[in-house]
């Protein structure tokens, strides 16, 4: 893509409305803008991040055997009355009338919409276990949405649910969604630490939030610093039982429910943390199947309530924590997986006619060859494109210019390291492609 085509409005100057790294970065390489509080547009090349991420989380969900749909952001109110929730949810939740006068809401969250969904069409154990998910907008009217899209009041969530016959299916669910989750954060390059958690508005009594160490992060974890010991990516391979027995029994705790006077933990080897939440799980068993009157005919043909879990990634959240995590002086460094583009290509001279007769073949050339390329073809100065190139954080720089090729070279500079080499046109579309 030529950025004198493209919408990426970079910004020099610090945003006085950004409070953490992440969000700053973020207006500043022009990948979001606030429509109002708590709610984003996404740009051109925050929507390519975004899509990538759900992506990844997309793949680990299908290995994982779940099967993708897609829910309604709006829900009628009935659904909400029927498992008690409508007014237990409280002020978060954003209601509507329509022009009938029906009770509708944004939703929040889907636990009272599938059940629904399951008991008007799941009548026997012979179709279980079943675990669905989508990736869809919420809103939740947080009392303060802050951090940008880190805590917005609308977001991308990816929430699926389990139904199981009896609780060892309904545990066995709930693993496969700790294993899906240790490798969608790993692959994402991101170490997670599971923690216990408390299953609030959801419900229910097993539940684990996963959390990225940073310090902007606004949950204070308490945990063994035995977890860190143990290499949390190289969970990208297959995870069996012991690993997730082992990993489950190690403490990790949320400052909440810490109880230093009872911590199995001796103090030397208990480490206090920030931690950025970026997905949580829960087992309720038949909490929404009772009140909702989920059953399925049972193996000796009675009626037994559903037992259920819930599971959700926060999609754009991770956005953010991402950029907590990749980042130095001059703006984003991107891993390659969720880059909006791998190779950024900047023409030096754009009013020298080789050179930009040089930079739009090799641009062609990296098309072809499949690779992403965002093309700097600006009339600008060098050092301004490449600001803008290290604020917008690809991880690949191609730089042309007349004293390259004059020697035949073009130089290629890596985003993370700093490293920059010099090589042919062919060497270099093999080490890109
Ligand atoms: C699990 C899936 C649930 O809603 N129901 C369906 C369960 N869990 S949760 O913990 O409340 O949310 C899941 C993840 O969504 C992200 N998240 C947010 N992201 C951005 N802004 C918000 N206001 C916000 N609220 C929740 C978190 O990553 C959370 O773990």
């Amino acid at each position: 893509m030529r950025l004198s085509k493209h919408f990426i409005p970079t910004v020099k100057e610090n945003p006085k409305e950004a409070e953490i790294v992440s969000h700053r970065l973020m207006l500043r390489s022009g990948m979001i803008r606030q429509s109002s509080a708590g709610i984003y547009i996404w740009l051109p090349t925050g929507l390519r991040v975004l899509n990538k991420i759900a992506n990844i989380v997309r793949e680990e969900q299908n290995r994982a055997g779940a099967i993708e749909l897609l829910m309604p952001t709006i829900q009628p109110a009935e659904l909400w009355q029927e498992s008690g929730r409508y007014d237990a949810y409280g002020k978060e939740m954003l209601r509507i009338t329509d022009r009938h006068e029906r009770d509708m809401l944004f939703g929040p969250t889907n636990e009272e919409m599938i059940t629904d969904l399951f008991k008007n069409n799941v009548k026997s154990y012979k179709d279980l276990p079943l675990n669905m998910y989508h990736i869809q907008w919420k809103f939740r009217d947080e009392v303060r949405p802050r951090f940008g899209i880190m805590r917005g009041r609308e977001f991308l969530m990816k929430d699926n649910y389990s139904f199981d016959l009896d609780f060892e299916g309904a545990k066995e669910s709930y693993n496969k969604m700790y294993v899906a989750y240790l490798r969608t954060f790993a692959r994402l390059g991101l170490v997670a630490i599971p923690v216990k958690a408390d299953s609030g508005a959801i419900g229910g009594d097993m539940s684990h939030e996963f959390q990225i160490l940073a310090e902007t992060g606004e949950s204070t974890l308490h945990y063994d610093k035995a977890i860190e010991d143990f290499d949390l990516s190289s969970l990208t391979g297959d995870i069996d039982d012991e690993t997730v027995a082992k990993l489950q029994s190690y403490y990790a705790m949320e400052e909440e429910k810490h109880d230093a006077d009872n911590c199995p933990v001796a103090d030397s080897d208990l480490k206090t943390a920030k931690g950025i939440e970026v997905g949580h799980i829960f087992y309720f068993g038949t909490k929404y199947s009772e009140s909702m009157g989920a059953t399925v005919a049972g193996p000796d043909g009675k009626e037994v309530n559903v037992e259920m879990g819930s599971y959700g990634i926060g999609v754009s959240r991770l956005v953010g924590a991402l950029i907590e995590a990749n980042h130095d002086d001059n703006g984003i460094i991107w891993p390659e997986a969720v880059a909006p583009y791998k190779v950024g290509l900047i023409n030096l001279r754009f009013k020298d006619e080789n050179c930009t007769a040089a930079c739009d073949a090799l641009y062609n050339k990296l098309e072809a060859a499949g690779i992403e390329v965002l093309y700097d073809d600006r009339d600008a100065g060098a050092g301004a494109k490449f600001a803008d190139m290290d604020l917008i954080g690809v991880p690949w720089q191609v730089v042309v210019g007349p004293k390259g090729l004059e020697k035949g070279v073009i130089e290629l500079k890596n985003r993370r390291t700093g490293e920059r080499v010099e090589l042919t046109e062919e060497e270099l579309l093999e080490k890109l492609g």
